[in-house]
């Protein structure tokens, strides 16, 4: 017998990812429903050569859901992932509400699977934010290696982290500057993000970091280890789907590059592709729609003892979203659940 899933926000960027990679990876599902609110009620989404009518989130009865995947936002979920995870459903949640709290596994299944039982306090685990999952995924093995110290990192983050308004305004943005008298005004950006780069994600914080730094601040230290200390960049770029990062990094321990990049080539997750030569590097547009994170560009930092920096790229709505939580509803139902 196999699992009956739901997942809530089936018709947002990272639900409908979810559908399709639940369906790309075969996951032992009986029953696959999908949820949304009442306004986006009827709409039809694919689940591999399904498709579904979405049912209302507000009105479903969760009992006898094994599994429910959210990717809802935090006000929605605060109403509903308590409702599903009271009925008996494992609430796998996109969202950033129960990261933070100390009884919530916060789950990236390279890094932490030991975590997951944890999530029997609450029958929630928390799926991290994009720009961290796919940082922690090439920082464990390294770390396990050589120990940590600090990471500096810059990120180059796609539109799709901003929603389905955020792709079409970078769309309706860049076609509008060619067409005189159809220009479009910033909205869900502060400026013009066609052909140009914002320095701002979320909302800003006390000491002039912004949220989303704050983010791959905190979930590293809560995934990893607490004694990393990360300082970030996060930027936002007119890309539609795939997040870069420049990584840099400094280790208690010497690790020199061609280990490092042994290291990297048998981490599970990875693909290294580094050809130090034009072309032999990943770019976003490479990366969409694939499951692994790249790791480009490795090279030595000879301005510290013990320092390498590296390219990572991944699809954000992949592993930094959709495919973690079904890589974590597939650790769950393995360790814990044990149907299918
Ligand atoms: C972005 N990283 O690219 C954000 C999206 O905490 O889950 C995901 C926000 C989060 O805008």
């Amino acid at each position: 017998m196999g699992y009956r899933v739901a997942v809530a926000g089936a018709t947002g960027n990272v639900g409908r990812e979810m559908l399709n990679i639940l369906a790309e990876r075969e996951f032992p599902a009986d029953e696959v429903v999908a949820l949304a609110s009442r306004k986006s009620l009827g709409t039809e989404v694919s689940y591999g050569d399904k498709t579904l009518k979405t049912k209302d989130l507000d009105t479903f009865d969760f009992g006898g859901t094994d599994i429910a995947l959210f990717a809802i936002g935090s006000g929605p979920t605060k109403e509903y992932a308590p409702k599903a995870a009271r009925a008996g459903a494992v609430v796998i949640d996109n969202s950033s509400l129960y990261r933070y709290e100390p009884d919530i596994p916060l789950i990236v299944p390279e890094c932490n699977p030991d975590s997951v039982e944890m999530f029997k306090n609450r029958n929630i685990i928390a799926n991290p934010n994009c720009s961290t999952a796919q940082m922690v995924v090439a920082l464990k093995p390294l770390h396990d290696r050589a120990r940590i110290k600090r990471v500096v990192v810059s990120t180059y983050q796609s539109v799709s982290g901003a929603g389905k308004d955020a792709m079409d305004e970078l769309w309706t943005q860049t076609k509008g500057l060619y067409v005189p008298g159809q220009e479009v005004e910033p909205a869900k950006f502060t400026k013009q993000i066609a052909f140009n780069v914002i320095p701002h994600i979320d909302v800003f914080m006390e000491d002039g970091s912004t949220k989303e730094e704050w983010k791959m601040v905190v979930e590293t230290k809560k995934i990893i280890d607490p004694k990393i200390r990360v300082h970030a960049t996060c930027v936002r770029v007119p890309v539609f789907v795939g997040h870069s990062e420049s990584v840099n990094v400094e280790f208690e321990e010497p690790l020199d590059e061609d280990e490092a990049r042994e290291i990297l080539r048998e981490a599970p997750g990875l693909m290294l592709v580094d050809k130090r030569e034009p072309g032999g590097y990943v770019t976003p547009v490479e990366c969409v729609g694939e499951f692994a994170t790249y790791i480009s560009r490795l090279r030595t930092d000879p301005t510290v003892e013990n320092g390498l920096s590296f390219w990572c790229v991944s699809d954000n709505l992949r592993k930094g979203a959709a495919l973690n939580a079904v890589q974590i509803a597939e650790l769950v139902g393995r360790r814990c659940l044990k149907k299918g």
